[in-house]
């Protein structure tokens, strides 16, 4: 009973400790004691992350033997590697955490972790490439920002570069739809129909608002999240309704409109059915994507028995000349 008395208590102490270091601005690194739940919080959301970052790779990839020009092309070839850059050093930073990464694969091919809501939708046109580049790497880039101060070290570190590549990619996204957007009718449809179908699904990226929201609490008394969900959605509507004005389109949203008094946009009603709906595995595309996950996964074992082989194979020769170096 004593013991197990003191135990609590010196519990208790590392956690205010580690509260301490948090509420100092005092990063976390692997090394460091932390709570079991700070532990597996980080895990998920960073599993998550790095889950939508390699899945993200396909609506886009979609596209690449069908962009309009070598320019065009070599762009959206370096964007997606780049998102597959991002979803490795995301596996990296989770593995900080002592998980592998083949079990947090293995979770997302057997259908246990999520990635984001967003990838579940189709590229049906061109401009969709833009409107993904400009509206989910823009609601990307302002949730990620912030996660440049998460209180975790790796993941923090990570998110700097992720977010420095975002913002090229944002950029490009923009530059897309503003040329197609001044190019001829069919060119302006085609983009006023991409921002249609995309613009609502961007909205809902930022995850459920705030009274719905089961982790933000805690994550924010952590430093895991500096801002709520409904905080980061309603910078994203005011910058989005901005930036449509220099694109000469409209916002699919009748009810967008500034307010004077709040110093923001208001903005309609989402559609959190649609929301839950895609995240439970029944939007347009969840099991196609899912799909041609474990499809690449299976194709690709060669590439990774071939690797660890030669890492095997190395290591032995290492050994052996360490050996003889010592024996002389
Ligand atoms: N989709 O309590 P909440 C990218 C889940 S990739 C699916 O608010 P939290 C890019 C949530 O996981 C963009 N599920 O959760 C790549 C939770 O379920 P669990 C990805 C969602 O974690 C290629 C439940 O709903 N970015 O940038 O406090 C090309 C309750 O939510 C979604 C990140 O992952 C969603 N949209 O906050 C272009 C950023 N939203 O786990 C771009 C890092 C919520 O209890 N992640 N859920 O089963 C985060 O910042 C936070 O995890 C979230 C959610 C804001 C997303």
């Amino acid at each position: 009973m004593e013991v197990s008395g003191t135990r609590t208590a010196n519990i208790q102490s590392l956690e205010e400790q580690f509260q301490a270091k948090i509420d100092a601005e005092i990063r976390i690194e692997p090394k460091d004691w932390m709570p079991d739940a700070y532990r597996k919080t980080l895990i998920r959301q960073i599993g998550q992350h790095a889950h939508s970052e390699i899945v993200g790779m396909l609506p886009e990839g979609n596209w690449i033997t069908r962009a309009p020009s070598l320019k065009r092309k070599q762009i959206l070839l370096a964007k997606v590697q780049d998102e597959g850059g991002h979803g490795l050093y995301l596996y990296a930073a989770a593995e900080t955490l002592g998980v592998s990464r083949e079990q947090m694969i293995d979770e997302l091919h057997a259908g246990k972790a999520k990635y984001s809501s967003i990838f579940n939708y189709p590229t049906i046109n061109w401009a969709d490439i833009g409107a993904i580049g400009w509206l989910v790497d823009g609601a990307a880039i302002m949730n990620q920002v912030p996660l440049c101060r998460c209180s975790y070290g790796p993941y923090a570190r990570a998110m700097t570069r992720v977010c420095k590549e975002e913002s090229f990619h944002q950029r490009q996204g923009f530059e897309l739809l503003l040329v197609m957007s001044k190019g001829s009718d069919e060119q302006k449809a085609m983009a006023q129909d991409a921002i249609n179908r995309w613009y609502w699904p961007a909205v809902m990226m930022f995850g459920p608002s705030d009274g719905e929201s089961l982790h933000s609490a805690q994550s924010a008394q952590w430093k895991i999240k500096r801002f709520s969900n409904d905080e980061l959605r309603q910078r994203f509507v005011d910058m989005i309704a901005e930036q449509i004005k220099f694109l000469g389109l409209v916002v699919p949203d009748p009810d967008l409109k500034w307010n004077e008094e709040r110093g923001h946009y208001d903005f309609g009603p989402i559609d959190w059915d649609e929301f839950w709906n895609v995240v439970k595995g029944n939007g347009p595309c969840n099991r196609e994507r899912l799909r041609t996950r474990v499809k690449a996964h299976e194709e690709g074992a060669w590439v990774r028995e071939a690797a660890t082989a030669y890492a095997e194979k190395k290591e032995k020769r290492r050994q052996e000349s360490a050996a003889k170096t010592l024996a002389a």
